[in-house]
C-alpha cells in the first residue's frame, strides 16, 4: 500500500501544539473490527443502525434493540485497540493540554491508555435504569435477559448511550466545548462529520483560531472547513502524524 506523504507544515502543526483537542468517530474503531454506523457492513439483520439507535425503536421493541447491543458487545469484548488508538494515548502523555473527545461508545480509547477522555455518546458497557435512573457498569456477554433488569428496583435497563433526538450529558458537552474552544490544534479522525453536536465542535475550534486537521479516506462536510485534510486510514496516519 502507498503511504500518504505527510507535508512538513502539517507535521510541524501537530508536533508543535501545546493544547490539543481530538474528535474521533466510528472508523477509528473499525480498524479493530468494530462495525460502523454508516457505509458498507452497517446492516444488522436487515436493520439500519440509524433506525435502531432511537428512543422510539427502544420503546417499540426493547428486546430487538438489546439483541443488537448484545451482538455489538460481543464483538467489542473480543476487540483490541489498534495503532490509531495507541498513537492518541501516547500523544496525550507528551502534550500539556490534551482532550480526546470520542463519539465511540466501545471504550477502546480507554483500553489503549487514554485518560483525558470525553465520551460524547456514552458507553456500551454501562446500563441505565428506566425507572430509578441508576447507572451501572455491566460487562456480561451475553446478558442473561433482553432487557436486563435493575438490581435496585427491578426496572428495565437501557444502554447508557445517547440516541438520536436525545440530549447529550450537559457536563460532558461542556467539557468537550471548552476543550474545543481553548485548543490550538483540533484533529478530527474517522468520522463522517454529520452528527450534531459533535460536528460543530470542529467549527467552534475553527472560530477560536485553532488549526484543524482531518484524517479520513473520504471527503466529509468537515473537509471544506479544515485547514488540512489527510486522505487515509487513521491507523496508518495517526502514528506517523504524532510520532
Ligand atoms: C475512515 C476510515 C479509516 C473510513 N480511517 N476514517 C443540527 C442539525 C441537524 C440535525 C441535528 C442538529 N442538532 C441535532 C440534530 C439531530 C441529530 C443529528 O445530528 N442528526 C444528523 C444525522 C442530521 N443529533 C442528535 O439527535 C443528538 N442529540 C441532540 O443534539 O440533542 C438535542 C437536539 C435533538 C434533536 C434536535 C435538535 C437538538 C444526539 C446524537 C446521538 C448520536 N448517537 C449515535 C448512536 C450512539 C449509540 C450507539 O453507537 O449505539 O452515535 S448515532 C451514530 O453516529 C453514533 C456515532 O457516534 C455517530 C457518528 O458516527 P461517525 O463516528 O461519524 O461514524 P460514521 O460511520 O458515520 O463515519 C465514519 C467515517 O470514517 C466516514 O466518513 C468514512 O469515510 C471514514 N473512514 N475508513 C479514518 N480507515
Ligand atoms: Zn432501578
Amino acid at each position: 500500500m502507498t503511504e500518504t506523504v505527510l507535508p512538513a507544515e502539517i507535521l510541524d502543526a501537530a508536533r508543535g501544539a501545546q493544547s490539543v483537542a481530538v474528535l474521533t468517530g466510528a472508523r477509528v474503531s473499525a480498524e479493530s473490527g468494530i462495525p460502523t454506523f454508516r457505509g458498507a457492513g452497517g446492516l444488522w439483520k436487515d436493520h439500519r443502525p440509524e433506525e435502531l439507535a432511537t428512543p422510539e425503536a427502544f420503546a417499540q421493541d426493547p428486546r430487538l434493540v438489546w439483541e443488537w447491543y448484545d451482538w455489538r458487545r460481543s464483538i467489542i469484548a473480543a476487540a483490541n485497540p489498534n495503532p490509531g488508538h495507541r498513537a492518541l494515548a501516547e500523544w496525550e502523555r507528551s502534550i500539556p493540554g490534551f482532550t480526546l473527545i470520542t463519539q465511540n461508545i466501545d471504550g477502546l480509547h480507554r483500553l489503549a491508555g487514554s485518560r483525558c477522555l470525553v465520551e460524547l455518546h456514552g458507553n456500551i458497557w454501562r446500563t441505565r435504569c428506566e425507572v430509578c435512573g441508576g447507572i451501572d457498569e455491566d460487562r456480561r456477554v451475553p446478558l442473561p435477559e433482553h432487557p436486563p433488569h435493575c438490581s435496585t428496583c427491578r426496572g428495565p435497563l437501557r444502554p447508557d448511550v445517547v440516541w438520536f433526538g436525545e440530549s447529550l450529558d450537559p457536563d460532558v458537552l461542556t467539557t468537550a466545548t471548552e476543550a474545543s474552544n481553548r485548543c490550538d490544534l483540533f484533529l478530527v479522525a474517522g468520522t463522517s462529520g454529520v452528527v450534531e453536536p459533535a460536528a460543530s465542535l470542529c467549527r467552534l475550534a475553527l472560530q477560536s483560531g485553532a488549526t484543524v486537521i482531518e484524517v479520513n479516506p473520504e471527503r466529509t462536510p468537515l473537509s471544506a472547513i479544515a485547514h488540512h485534510s489527510l486522505a487515509g486510514r487513521s491507523g496508518d496516519i495517526l502514528p506517523r502524524l504524532i510520532g
